[in-house]
């Protein structure tokens, strides 16, 4: 669960393995790239079918997020899990993906109470699942990694050691991606790199590359990888992209205090209180609903 695969380190290269190769091929894919292609990971049945489920969501006819690295031409669909079963049980609940989570966001530490010792397995949390359709007008995202929002601090390494990264991300999209309707860019091996600031040329494409994806073909990503949305340059039509991350099960509170102290008794509390229970949004990007602060629920009817 927590092992590495003590391979010699290759070059890093954008990988494309079939859903069936061995679960070892897409470890040292992820390891030594940072991402993965996942080829034949659906088929056309399923991804109409999760399209049908989120698309009235993305057609509200509500401005787009300005939020992250969106830019107001994007629509999303949140609650993802809840709004499609397809999403949910046939790409989220996926075997492979889930293994692969497993893997690599599973914490095993052994504690003492006194002298004696106890073994315990912290297992990994959904963190997000949210559609993305990207439409005309949408520019290319500014290279970020999204282990951003958890405030991750990275050291340099030459190869991949147990429990680096926090976060592992399953990206299904909805057709063909390319160049030219904005695939999501990344810089493979990115994951190895420290919190210097990172050099992407000149012309920022050194080491870019764009995943270009077939409807059916999913990919795979660590939390700790360079990337970004591409530009949709084209004049109609989107790219829809559904996107879950999975975290490490030890980034949440010791109470699950959503759980234990319904809403409307926290509309009663004080402001610090509210915002020590988690529902004032951590920045970047950290503990919202529906792409905003959680204090807006504490305010209206809900
Ligand atoms: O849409 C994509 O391809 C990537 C989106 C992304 O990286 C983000 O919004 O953080
Ligand atoms: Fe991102």
């Amino acid at each position: 669960m927590t092992m590495t695969s003590g391979r010699k380190p290759r070059k890093p290269v954008l990988r494309r393995l079939s859903r069936n190769s061995p679960t070892a091929s897409f470890i040292e894919a992820l390891e030594t790239d940072g991402c993965v292609v996942v080829q034949n990971f659906t088929d056309q049945e399923t991804l109409a079918k999760a399209q049908r489920e989120v698309q009235p969501y993305l057609d509200v006819d509500e401005p787009a997020s300005l939020v992250g690295a969106l830019q107001g031409s994007t629509k999303t669909c949140t609650r993802l899990i809840g709004r499609s079963s397809t999403v949910r049980e046939a790409f989220f609940a996926d075997s492979l993906y889930q293994d692969l989570v497993d893997h690599f966001l599973s914490i095993k530490t052994i504690c003492y109470y006194g002298s004696e010792s106890s073994i315990n397995i912290c297992y990994p949390l959904l963190s997000v699942a949210i559609t993305m359709d990207m439409r005309p007008g949408t520019l290319a995202q500014k290279l970020h990694r999204d282990d951003k929002n958890h405030h991750a601090r990275h050291t340099a390494a030459t190869t991949y050691h147990a429990n680096r990264d926090m976060l592992l991300g399953l990206f299904v999209p909805g057709c063909d991606t390319s160049r030219e309707n904005g695939a999501t860019r990344v810089v493979p091996g990115s994951h190895l790199w420290g919190d210097e600031k990172p050099d992407f040329g000149e012309d920022g494409t050194k080491g870019v590359i764009d995943v270009e994806l077939k409807a059916g073909d999913a990919f795979l990503m660590l939390g700790s990888v360079y990337h970004g949305g591409g530009h949709f340059a084209r004049d109609e039509g989107s790219r829809t992209m559904h996107i879950m991350f999975c975290c490490c099960g030890n980034l949440r509170q010791e109470e699950v205090s959503y759980l234990s102290y319904p809403v409307e008794d926290v509309k009663g509390y004080s402001k610090i209180v509210q915002d020590r229970l988690g529902w004032r949004q951590s920045e970047p990007n950290l503990g919202w609903v529906d792409l905003k602060s959680p204090e807006f629920l504490l305010e209206g009817q809900y």
